[in-house]
């Protein structure tokens, strides 16, 4: 059975004072709060190392974004093996955050996955659709598109995650029904399978993310296809986020 893997993404939140939030995430791991889930925490880059010291063995840290390289003139960006020499272990790519802000295509995605790969980092890839392609019925074509054109051949379940954030449902609020997500997770699980064979496709964890919160965790969390789940929002404070790593288990 797939170990589910519930991961934090604090976006730009957080100075070095939330590393008392992160303390509280520590102590509940060692406790034995979330025994039977992976757990990986996603801090600002700027707070990698400090957090990576915290969270020691209890949990993973990742990256939320790489560059396509591995070193040079590109101010202000953070290669793959930056993020693996503080510590990191997983790096997110191709958050729609990103993709709106800083006009990432899924062919830029795809090279940060492989920059991801080179410096041994599992990738978090994350695909959705906006409302106006889900108003339009073109939620599954989007999905598709992205997945062909964001994923590197070479997938395995050791080195990627897909999640699945319907953009409409960030930040807003707004969950999906478990229906939608079902069918949106079964569509991805198919296509995993027909391009990276059925065992990997069965194995790549495939993640929810979009306004998950403690008290809509356990059925979003208990879905068909669904293996864990990318918390904005709600992982900021540690007994939230700690109750929705509870509810994977
Ligand atoms: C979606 C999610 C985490 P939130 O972006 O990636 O954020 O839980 O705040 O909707």
């Amino acid at each position: 059975m797939t170990t589910p893997l519930i991961a934090g993404n604090w976006k730009m939140n957080g100075t070095l004072r939330s590393l008392t939030e992160l303390k509280g995430i520590a102590d509940a791991i060692k406790d034995g709060r979330t025994e039977g889930t992976d757990v990986v925490v996603c801090p600002p880059a700027t707070m990698l190392s400090a957090s990576r010291g915290i969270l020691h063995n209890a949990a993973k840290v990742g990256g939320q974004d790489c560059h396509a390289e591995a070193s040079g003139a590109h101010t202000g960006d953070v290669a793959a093996e930056m993020l693996k020499d503080v510590g990191a272990t997983y790096v997110i790519v191709g958050h729609s955050e990103r993709r709106a802000d800083h006009g990432e295509s899924d062919e830029m995605v795809r090279a940060k996955v492989e920059a991801a790969w080179r410096a041994k980092l599992t990738a978090i890839v994350c695909i959705g659709e906006s409302q106006e392609e889900r108003d339009e019925g073109r939620t599954l074509d989007r999905l598709g598109e992205q997945l062909a054109g964001s994923l590197p051949d070479g997938a395995t379940a050791d080195n990627l995650v897909v999640a699945y954030e319907p953009i409409w449902a960030i930040g807003t609020g707004r969950t999906a029904t478990s229906d939608d997500v079902a069918e949106a997770h079964g569509f991805i699980r198919k296509t995993l399978s027909e391009r990276f064979g059925g065992d990997t496709g069965s194995a790549i964890r495939i993640l929810y993310g979009g306004s998950v919160k403690p008290d809509n965790a356990f059925d979003l969390l208990h879905t068909e296809n669904v293996d864990g789940a990318l918390v904005g929002g709600a992982s900021l404070k540690a007994e939230d986020f700690i109750a929705i790593c509870e509810a994977a288990a």
